[in-house]
């Protein structure tokens, strides 16, 4: 683990430090660690099915990681039956043998004191976190009966599921069987949602995760936001640092000097919630002096001629004002791009919910892309492609007359995956019908959604609040039944049948048992599919059989995956000249310039620039991000991540802290707009933030009082964040809409 860490963080930079101390006490973690084991009582309860913990010497287990979504292909080491470390696996197209910090210090999930160790059930008032341990059968038999009522009473419907990660596989499935389609996760509406609606409206496809982005083979690469080296998602990671020793040029747009920022041969300090002013004035200047790719958009474009008669304003010297960025600059950036085309890539982002015009930013952004001709095309967009493992043949789902819940009369014509958020809006009003039960799995809606009250009133009009979780995280605080699940590394989950640069399948399993009473996601809903009379559902008489299954009938040896972690195919074409065929699912077939879905649904075919709100006096706009080692809400209780960062600090311009009396060191609280106070924190003062606002990273803040390493380290942007605008076209919350001044110490 020590020499992967320092690998990748010698490659890349990260702006953590791992001097020598904390490298030292990274390793002693990963020693104390294994006395945590042995204190934390007898292994192997739980349906880990394996006897790993009695093999003396080291064993090496490939599965992937699940410390975010990237899903990279890892090597876990099992010495003594006690977990080592976990590295990357070489076969792994993804990874290419390498984690990022936060896979690395995985192992912490396993030996973390704080765990969810076995079912609870609520004692008193939902809120309190005051808890009696159950039994798995008396809590499963105590949620169907509610389901089995709630069904009677309200419809199927009623239920709602809430699931991030491929985790969630078997509970989507379970949901379906019992009758309802409500299942959503924060990664549409609260991030990459608009993105995919903006490009999707555009090319007629998604960019998907992993993102096509042909980083690696890009010539200038532009980054609006995106902070690559902080965002840490491990192939655009590899493939940046490459890039950019390679010699790309490197453009990027940020109110903060992000990581990559300080690379950049172009960083441009925008005005927080301009881009769309910047990226209107590109194209003109683009289109202005004939610099765009003609052939590329002569031959795929649609409705370019009146595309670029709406951008005809959108000067530099129009722009200037609005993002403060001097019209020379404007140019020379725009100039760059075009040295380079095609092989200039604008990345699409991936939190795009930003300021409620996030769909059009996003459709600015792919249009610029398009102007570049690089959709298809080395150094742009490549097409992902993926191995062909059949689903599994299950019975059909029960028919449902009523629509999604979300979405009532189509509101947000352009959403194609559901609104959390919409959810949450109809068990407050119970329209168009009410949702009377909640399942959340894997994901903090506390942390994740904006405006924790209005969450907290939805929970308030719910009849049962089941929680899935790891640890005691603020959202299972609300729960009425709380199921403590095995970690990653402790179980088998569904196939990852990635589409990628090259078709791979990856698979995840039991590396060690289970310390107490967790169980995998797949046998909870089995065995509550059981209880709810629809055992057909899950025909197969465990998850191994389910997966044997899938692989034999893709041709494909099981026994083979088990023991290598991934299975690779042939590679395949992946760009136009490769021989892809160059067709857009679009109306029109072509790239659209001047979208006719747009008018037709009441939008602005050709994106327009609004200019966001000022913060009032004394007001900053409070932003925020990801740091390299850590992930969302999820990874404050792991030790050893935490032996690397265990709060965040407010990034306050220098100046601004001089006029307040502040330094770095000090400790603030943030006040939002309406009156909110944060924890107490840390002061950075900097000159590589604006004035007008200020920068956090996301997921600290705690206040469950049960993760008692998390507890209070750190402010949560979560809880300021009262206010977000919803974007018109497909629902998404836009955060970057909040405010906060400074509460000294007395
Ligand atoms: N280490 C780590 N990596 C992760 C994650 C994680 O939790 N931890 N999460 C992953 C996920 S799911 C996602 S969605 C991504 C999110 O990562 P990204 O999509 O890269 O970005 P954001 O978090 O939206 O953006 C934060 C950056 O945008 C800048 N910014 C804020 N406002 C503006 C603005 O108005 N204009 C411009 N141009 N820039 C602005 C901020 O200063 C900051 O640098 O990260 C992924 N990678
Ligand atoms: N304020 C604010 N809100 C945001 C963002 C932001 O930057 N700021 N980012 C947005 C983005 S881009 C995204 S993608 C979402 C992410 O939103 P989420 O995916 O909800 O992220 P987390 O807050 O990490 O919550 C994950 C929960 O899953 C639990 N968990 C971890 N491992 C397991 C497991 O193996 N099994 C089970 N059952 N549970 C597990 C964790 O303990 C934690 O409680 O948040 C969005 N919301
Ligand atoms: S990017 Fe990092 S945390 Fe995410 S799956 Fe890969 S190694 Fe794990
Ligand atoms: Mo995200």
């Amino acid at each position: 683990m020590f020499d992967s860490l320092r690998h990748t963080a010698a490659h890349d930079g990260y702006g953590v430090k791992m001097d020598s101390i904390s490298r030292r006490k990274f390793l002693k973690i990963g020693g104390t660690s294994l006395a945590l084991t042995a204190a934390a009582g007898p292994l192997g309860k739980a349906a880990a099915g394996s006897s790993r913990e009695n093999v003396r010497g080291v064993q090496k287990i490939p599965t992937f990681c699940d410390l975010c979504f990237w899903k990279c292909g890892a090597i876990a080491y099992v010495e003594d039956g006690k977990l080592w470390k976990v590295e990357g696996n070489p076969l792994d197209p993804l990874s290419q043998g390498r984690l990022c910090p936060r896979g690395s210090g995985g192992v912490g999930a396993h030996f973390d004191p704080d765990r969810l160790k076995y079912p609870l059930m609520r004692k008193s008032l939902r809120g309190k976190e005051e808890w009696v341990q159950v039994t798995w059968d008396e809590a499963l038999t105590f949620i169907a009966d509610k389901m089995n009522k709630i069904k009677a009473e309200h419809g199927p419907e009623a239920m709602a599921l809430f699931s991030h990660g491929i985790g969630g596989n078997f509970l989507k499935h379970l949901f379906k069987a019992y009758g309802s389609a409500n299942i959503g996760a924060p990664s549409f509406a609260q991030c990459r949602g608009p993105r995919d609606v903006g490009f999707r409206l555009t090319f007629g496809e998604d960019v998907a995760s992993p993102e096509r982005t042909d980083i690696r083979n890009a010539r200038c690469l532009v980054l609006i936001g995106s902070h690559l080296g902080e965002n840490m998602h491990n192939t655009q990671v590899q493939e940046f640092s490459e890039a950019v020793a390679n010699g790309a040029s490197l453009i990027v747009v940020d109110p903060r000097v992000s990581v990559a920022a300080g690379k950049a041969k172009y960083y441009l300090p925008i005005k927080p919630g301009t881009d769309m002013a910047l990226l209107l004035a590109w194209m003109n200047l683009l289109v202005s002096e004939k610099l765009y790719n003609q052939a590329y958009v002569d031959r795929y474009g649609f409705g370019f001629e009146q595309f670029a008669a709406e951008i005809q304003p959108y000067t530099p010297e129009w722009a200037y004002p609005e993002t403060g960025i001097e019209p020379e600059l404007i140019r020379a950036t725009a100039r760059e791009m075009a040295r380079y085309l095609p092989a200039t890539l604008i990345h699409p982002g991936r939190h795009a919910t930003w300021y409620g015009d996030d769909t059009q930013r996003s459709r600015a952004i792919a249009l610029l892309n398009a102007l570049m001709g690089n959709w298809g095309v080395k150094g742009g967009f490549y097409y992902p492609v993926s191995m062909e493992v059949p689903a599994y043949p299950y019975p059909a789902y029960p028919h449902s007359d009523r629509p999604k819940v979300d979405n009532p009369d189509n509101r947000y014509p352009f959403a194609h995956e559901v609104n959390t958020n919409g959810i949450r809006k109809a068990t407050i009003s119970g329209v168009p019908y009410p949702v009377k039960g909640w399942f959340v799995n894997a994901t903090n809606l506390i942390h994740a959604l904006p405006d924790e009250q209005e969450t907290i009133r939805a929970i308030q009009n719910l009849d049962l609040l089941v929680v899935i979780d790891v640890i005691p995280a603020e959202i299972a605080g609300w729960a009425d039944v709380v199921l403590p699940e095995s970690v990653y590394l402790e179980r088998f989950d569904d196939l990852n049948v990635e589409w990628f640069r090259e078709p791979f399948v990856a698979l995840r399993q039991p590396v060690v048992a289970a310390p107490h009473d967790q169980k995998p996601n797949w046998w909870i809903a089995k065995k509550l599919a059981e209880k709810l009379g629809l055992g057909h559902y899950f025909p197969w008489k465990d998850v191994e059989e389910y997966l044997a299954y899938r692989l034999n009938t893709a041709g494909l040896d099981y026994g083979r995956l088990k023991r290598e972690g991934i299975i690779r195919g042939e590679k395949q074409p992946v760009y136009f000249a490769e021989g892809v065929p160059d067709v857009f699912p679009t109306p029109s077939g072509k790239i659209e310039f001047y979208s006719l879905q747009l008018a037709q649904a009441g939008f602005d075919p050709v994106p327009k620039y609004t200019q966001p709100a000022p913060p009032p006096d004394g007001y900053f706009r409070l932003l925020f991000g990801r740091a390299p080692v850590h992930s969302f809400s999820r990874t404050q209780s792991n030790r050893v991540l935490m032996d690397m960062l265990d709060e965040n600090e407010v990034w306050i311009n220098q100046d601004i802290a001089t006029r307040w009396g502040l330094k770095s060191g000090d400790y603030i609280r943030l006040k939002n707009q309406d009156g909110v106070i944060s924890n107490r924190i840390k002061v950075k003062a900097t000159e590589r933030i604006r004035t007008d606002c200020v920068y956090i990273i996301h997921g600290f803040g705690h206040n469950a009082r049960q993760l008692t390493y998390a507890y209070q380290k750190g402010a949560s942007d979560a809880q300021l964040i009262t206010r977000y605008k919803t974007d018109p076209i497909m629902g998404g919350t836009a955060m970057n809409v909040n405010f906060v001044t400074f509460e000294l110490e007395a």
